[in-house]
C-alpha cells in the first residue's frame, strides 16, 4: 500500500521522465502515474473496487489486471467492512495467480529502461555520439524563453527546416544547390518536432525561413518564391540564361513535370524503397542515421519503422493507384523522364536545367545510396547520364 507522499513523489518522477522523452513513450509514461494512482486508490478501497469490477462482469484483459490486484489486496484486508460488502456480492479472495509479480518486472523493466535510457557523458564519448548542435539563433537566446518556442529563430539567410531524407526537402536542396544559394539546414526531430514548434500553423517540412523574418511553406511554393527572389544572372537557371523569351508552353511543360514529381514519382519511389524487408531496413538505416532521432529512440525507430513501412507498402500502392510491380513502375518513370528529356542534356534544354530537372534530380538524389536508385540507373542509362550531369552542377551549398 502506498502512502500519499510516496504516491506524490512517484508521480513527480514519472512526470519529469515524461517531459524528457518522445511523444510515444511520453504517452505511456504520462499514463503511468494515472495507472499507479488508480491502482493505489483501488488498493485503498479494495473491496468496493472488486465489487464494481465483479458487478460490471467484465472479463476483458484490460480490466483483468486491476481485478487480480484488487482481489489480492482485498484478501489482505480480510475481516473489514469492505470484506463483508464483497462477500455479500459473492466474491471469494483469490490466491492462485502468482505469476504477475514476476511477469511485470521481466517485461516492464527492460521496456522502461530502453525508453528512458539516456547516455551519460562518458557513454556518449565511448559510443561517439555527436552532439546535436542547436541552430545558430543569436537573438533567441536573449528572448524570453517562453517566446523563443513561439518565435521564428533568428537565422541569417536561408534556413531550411527539414528531414535529411524527405523527398520534398531534397527537392528544395537540389534547387538551392543548382541556383548556388547558400543555406543552413535545421534537422527536425520527426517525433517531437521541437525545432518547428515556433511554426504554429504549419507542421510539415520543408519550411524555409529568410533572415529569421519570413517563413515559406511547401516545397513547390518555396522553390517558386526563391526562384523569383534569388534569380540573378549568375544563376544556372534557364530563366536567367536568356529563356525569358520562351513561349508559355515551355513553362507549362516545366510545371507539368514538377507536378508529376510531387504527385507520382515520390510515391513510386516510396513503394520501391520499402519493397522488400531488406530494402526497408536499408532505407531506415539511412533515415535514422541521418535524421535527428534522440539516441534512445533511434534503434526502436529503425526496427519499427522498417517493419511498419514494409507492411504499409501495399496500402500506399493502392492509395496512389500504382498497379504495376514497384520496380516496373519505377522503370516506367525512368522511361517517361527519358522521353521528356527528348535527347537534350536537360529538360530545360542544352543550355541548362530548369525547375523540372531540379525537382526530379532532388527526389532521385535522396535515394542515391539505395538499391532502387542503382536499379533505375541500370535500367535507363540515359537517365543515369542526365543524373550525372545534374550531380556535377548541383554542388552542395549547405553551410552547416
Ligand atoms: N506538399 C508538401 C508535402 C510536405 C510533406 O508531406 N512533408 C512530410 C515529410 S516528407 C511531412 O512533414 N509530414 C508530416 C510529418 O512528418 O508529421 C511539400 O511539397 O512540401
Amino acid at each position: 500500500m502506498m502512502s500519499a507522499s510516496a504516491r506524490r513523489a512517484f508521480a513527480s518522477v514519472w512526470k519529469k521522465a515524461a517531459l524528457e522523452t518522445t511523444p510515444v513513450s511520453s504517452v505511456s509514461v504520462a499514463a503511468a502515474p494515472l495507472l499507479m494512482r488508480s491502482f493505489a486508490s483501488k488498493c485503498h478501497s479494495a473491496a468496493s473496487t472488486v465489487v464494481t469490477t465483479r458487478v460490471s462482469g467484465s472479463g476483458s484483459p484490460g480490466l483483468w489486471i486491476p481485478r487480480v490486484m484488487a482481489r489480492r489486496t482485498f484478501a489482505s484486508e480480510a475481516g473489514g467492512a469492505a470484506t463483508q460488502q464483497a462477500a455479500a456480492a459473492g466474491l471469494r479472495p483469490r490466491r492462485k495467480r502468482k505469476l504477475w509479480p514476476l511477469i511485470f518486472p521481466t517485461l516492464g523493466i527492460p521496456t522502461i529502461a530502453l525508453c528512458f535510457y539516456a547516455p551519460d557523458e562518458k557513454t556518449k564519448e565511448m559510443l561517439q555520439i555527436p552532439e546535436v548542435k542547436p541552430p545558430v539563433a543569436h537573438s533567441v537566446v536573449e528572448k524570453d524563453a517562453a517566446a523563443a518556442t513561439t518565435t521564428m529563430p533568428d537565422i541569417e539567410g536561408v534556413a531550411l527546416y527539414q528531414y535529411e531524407v524527405c523527398p520534398f526537402c531534397c527537392k528544395v536542396k537540389a534547387f538551392l544547390d543548382l541556383y548556388g544559394i547558400p543555406y543552413r539546414t535545421v534537422e527536425v526531430d520527426p517525433l517531437r518536432k521541437t525545432e518547428i514548434k515556433w511554426s504554429s500553423d504549419y507542421k510539415k517540412v520543408p519550411i524555409v525561413t529568410i533572415d529569421g523574418k519570413q517563413q515559406l511553406n511547401d516545397s513547390s511554393a518555396i522553390i517558386d518564391e526563391l526562384a523569383e527572389r534569388y534569380a540573378t544572372p549568375k544563376c544556372m537557371s534557364p530563366r536567367t540564361k536568356g529563356m525569358f523569351g520562351k513561349p508559355q508552353s515551355f513553362f507549362d511543360e516545366e510545371q507539368k513535370w514538377r507536378s508529376w514529381v510531387d504527385k507520382w514519382l515520390v510515391h513510386v519511389i516510396t513503394i520501391n524503397i520499402y519493397r522488400t524487408l531488406g530494402e526497408s531496413y536499408q532505407a531506415f538505416e539511412y533515415i535514422t542515421t541521418s535524421g535527428n532521432f534522440p539516441f534512445h529512440t533511434r534503434e526502436i525507430a529503425r526496427h519499427t519503422g522498417a517493419i511498419f513501412m514494409y507492411g504499409l507498402r501495399g496500402r500506399i500502392k493502392k492509395k496512389h493507384s500504382i498497379d504495376a510491380e514497384p520496380r516496373e513502375a519505377l522503370y516506367a518513370c525512368g522511361k517517361e523522364w527519358k522521353d521528356a528529356l527528348d535527347g537534350q542534356a536537360f529538360h530545360g534544354g542544352d543550355a541548362g536545367p530548369d525547375l523540372a530537372d531540379a525537382s526530379v534530380f532532388g527526389v532521385l538524389r535522396a535515394i542515391r545510396d539505395m538499391d532502387a536508385h542503382g536499379d533505375l540507373m541500370n535500367a535507363v542509362p540515359e537517365v543515369k547520364a542526365w543524373f550525372d550531369r545534374m550531380d556535377a552542377l548541383c554542388v552542395p551549398r549547405r553551410v552547416n
